[in-house]
């Protein structure tokens, strides 16, 4: 670690990490230097096969704030001594970045007003760059919200997998074969112009977003995903994320269900920083948006499983199996939930 932080510059011979909890797919520390803080991230490049594309993106996205003023705060990666983006190394790349004075990150939501904190601010990424042609991004991986294409890798996974696994889950294939309308609703969604691309974040949960000691939002960071997309990814992430206490993780199902205060909180918080950017169509989308993306952690847990857990890993023998039920638990208590359009 210590080499790489060297690719900065010498004030970080001294410098101590700590590990930060971090998602499944990238690792995160904070890197203390010369009385300052930064944030060091290693890109898991069996994801991200091309991470040079993340760093191209950003570059556009903050050149054209700059371009037109915007004071919208963007935290760009810092360079090394040689006006690189990225560090690479033998297990993955890595990229540092200031740490915003005074911030803090929330792991679990606990309360609706931070639900609406966070939907704000991502409405407030999407809206900043609501003069910026979306197309003009590289896709950093493809397909990642194309819930058509995760569907045939869970045709593929039912064809290739493993037997054991798809013999035991019969249950799990029919309730997934169940919600195909959803795969439906998407692609005429996606084939509606009234269902525009825009600079999507792609990972809404609550950790990508920075919170001021009180509880208000400063602005996302994790740039990582951003690429042309739909309104419905960041809503229908952040819906799988915060109406539930509990997560993906638990494997007591009874500790599942929808608040709807967190629900509203989040249509409100994004439709505040959205102003008037969504169309009417888009706006009777966000119950859809939810559906699609508890959907397709679901189909993606379950594939993973079928093919012995190469994505996401496993800490224990049925981890993705569990995870993958959990969702399918949360889809329903979303669908039970009669939350009606605002
Ligand atoms: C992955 O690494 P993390 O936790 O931010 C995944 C998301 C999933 C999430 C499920 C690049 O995100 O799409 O929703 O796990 N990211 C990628 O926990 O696959
Ligand atoms: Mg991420």
């Amino acid at each position: 670690m210590k080499n790489i932080l060297l690719h900065y510059g010498s004030q970080f011979e001294n410098s101590t990490l700590e590990l930060l909890s971090g998602g499944l797919i990238n690792q995160t520390w904070k890197v203390e230097a010369n009385g300052e803080s930064f944030i060091l991230q290693r890109i898991n490049h069996q994801v991200f096969s091309d991470p040079q594309k993340i760093a191209d993106n950003i570059r556009l996205l903050a050149d054209h704030l700059k371009s037109i003023n915007s004071n919208y705060k963007l935290i760009a990666p810092l360079k090394t001594t040689k006006r690189a983006e990225l560090v690479r190394e033998a297990d993955g790349y890595f990229r540092l970045s200031p740490f915003v004075k005074n911030s803090k990150t929330i792991h679990v939501v606990e309360t609706s007003a931070q639900a609406y904190e966070a939907a704000f601010q991502f409405g407030q990424f999407t809206q900043a760059f609501s003069k910026f042609n979306a197309s003009q991004l590289q896709t950093t991986i493809p397909d990642f919200h194309n819930l058509k294409f995760r569907y045939q890798q869970f045709l593929d996974s039912l064809q290739n997998g493993n037997a054991q696994r798809l013999q035991a889950c019969a249950e799990e294939i029919k309730e997934i074969e169940h919600y195909y309308f959803l795969v439906d609703q998407y692609v005429s969604a996606i084939h509606n112009p009234t269902f525009k691309q825009r600079v999507t974040h792609h990972d809404t949960k609550i950790s990508n977003v920075l919170f001021d000691p009180s509880d208000k939002g400063i602005c996302v960071i994790d740039l990582d995903t951003v690429m042309p997309g739909y309104f419905f990814s960041d809503i229908g992430d952040m819906m799988r994320t915060y109406l539930s206490p509990a997560n993906e993780e638990e494997s007591d199902f009874t500790k599942i269900e929808v608040r709807p205060d967190y629900y509203h909180a989040i249509v409100q918080g994004y439709s505040d920083a959205m102003k008037d950017e969504l169309s009417k169509e888009e706006n009777s989308a966000f119950f859809f948006a939810g559906q699609f993306l508890i959907y397709m952690q679901a189909l993606r847990f379950l594939t993973d499983y079928f093919n012995d857990d190469r994505y996401y890993g496993a800490r224990y023998e049925h981890h993705n199996l569990i995870r993958a039920q959990n969702q399918l638990h949360l889809l329903r208590c979303f669908a039970d939930s009669k939350l009606v359009e605002l």
